[in-house]
């Protein structure tokens, strides 16, 4: 069984990260998401969001191309998870192009295209807008 894993927020889940998870998961058979908590979010990646950690998970367990949900709680953890939960591929976003190539002698390390035109700080942008507008 070829296990994959992949690490991100995915608040206001939205069709761009749905692509991630989906190609992520042709990538082998069994997924591992390892979801930012409130508090790595928070005091690490400076991102407030709209829901929780439990609330995010509860969205991607619902996701069929998703098979586990785990909690990522530091910069620092990749390397113990990918031992811990023997991992064959780790996948991201390619706006993180390069950034964990130092993973490359523990398993296979693939970035994927972005959904270039979706994003969470757009999807809020989009949203506070129209609602100005409208509520003017
Ligand atoms: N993504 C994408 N297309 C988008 C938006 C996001 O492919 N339009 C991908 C990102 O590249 C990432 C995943 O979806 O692989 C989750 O995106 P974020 O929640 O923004 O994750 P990020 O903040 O980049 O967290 O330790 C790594 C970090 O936790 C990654």
């Amino acid at each position: 069984m070829k296990r994959v894993v992949t690490y991100g927020t995915f608040d206001l889940l939205h069709y761009g990260h749905i692509n991630l998870l989906q190609r992520a998961k042709q990538l082998g058979d069994y997924l591992i998401v390892c979801l930012s908590t409130d508090k790595f979010n928070k005091e690490e990646k400076n991102k407030n969001t709209y829901f929780s950690y439990d609330e995010r998970k509860r969205l991607l367990e619902a996701i069929r191309y998703v098979d586990l949900v785990v909690p990522e709680e530091s910069w620092e953890q990749k390397e113990t998870d990918i031992d811990l939960y023997h991992i064959d591929v780790f996948v991201i976003g390619d706006d993180w192009e390069g950034k964990f190539d130092f993973l490359k002698d523990k398993c296979q390390v693939v970035y994927l295209p972005r959904t270039e035109e979706i994003s969470t700080s757009r999807i809020k942008n989009d949203l506070s807008l129209k609602s100005g507008v409208i509520l003017q």
